[in-house]
């Protein structure tokens, strides 16, 4: 790790690397039940092996309405494969709204970072927070309650909210150009509209994709989810190249909109 980053986890970063199916880091994981918790469903958390390289920041990703953690379990070992312990999680019941999704995330992370068997291979103060559909407005909902959270990536979101100049937390929008479910007019792009311009900000428009694109591998969100996690969690500023320049419209990328260069 460099001696000016302490939280700088695996080699050199590369275009190839982050659209890579796996990381550097083998990935271990662990069950934990619903009956073993409180605040949220249980889940599944996938964490690197290895202990040599100290600790890890940590992200708690929810799914949507009606579904499981099975619906975002391949972002499980993608994300802890780059240096992430990732908890998977399932919410108390499969109809909880965004809001109580987001409190079922904060839940989650407190789990994580006190109580699950990987506690001590977590660094507690550099968490993040994913989730798709009504758990992307539960991801807006957690960095809006804490924010000392410092990464948050709502994929395809929705929630009745539409603004959230409350947050503070680095926030990297992921919408979906055919997403007839939330649609980005009414949902990704005004939340990512709302966002304090002060505010590290990203809008990812994926092109030729439907509200559930998230809940399968998907290299476009894969590269910039890894990008963004590892730029505002691990202060990685080796991953500023993938996010800064904006990166263009291409056959994967309908629109992307931010501010540059990042303040971290
Ligand atoms: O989590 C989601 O997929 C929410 C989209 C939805 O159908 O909300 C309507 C109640
Ligand atoms: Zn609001």
């Amino acid at each position: 790790q460099a001696a000016d980053n302490p939280y700088e986890r695996g080699p050199a970063p590369t275009n190839a690397s982050i659209e890579a199916l796996r990381g550097s880091y083998s990935v271990s994981e662990t069950t934990v039940s619903s009956l073993s918790v409180t605040g949220f469903g249980g889940g599944t958390i996938y964490y690197p092996s290895s202990t040599s390289d100290g600790t890890f920041g940590a992200i708690a990703v929810a799914p949507g309405f009606t579904a499981y953690q099975s619906s975002m379990a391949w972002l499980g070992p993608r994300l802890a494969s780059q240096g992430f312990v990732v908890f998977t999680i399932d919410t108390n019941t499969t109809l909880d709204q965004p809001a109580s999704r987001g409190d079922q995330l904060l839940a989650a992370l407190d789990y994580l970072t006190e109580r699950s068997s990987v506690r001590t291979r977590i660094d507690s103060s550099r968490l993040g927070v994913m989730g798709h559909s009504m758990g992307g407005g539960g991801t807006l909902e957690a960095a809006k309650d804490r924010p000392a959270i410092q990464a948050a990536i709502p994929l395809t979101p929705w929630n009745t909210d539409k603004t959230w100049p409350e947050v503070r937390t680095p926030t990297l929008v992921v919408g979906a150009d055919g997403d007839t479910i939330a649609p980005v007019a009414t949902h990704a792009e005004p939340f990512y509209t709302s966002l304090p311009s002060s505010t590290d900000r990203a809008y990812l428009e994926l092109n030729s994709a439907t509200h559930f694109s998230p809940n399968s591998s998907n290299t476009t969100i894969a590269k910039y989810s890894i990008s963004w996690l590892k730029r505002f969690i691990d202060n990685d500023t080796r991953y500023e190249q993938f996010l800064c320049p904006i990166p263009r419209a291409s056959l994967t990328i309908a629109e992307y909109r931010g501010n540059c260069p990042h303040n971290g």
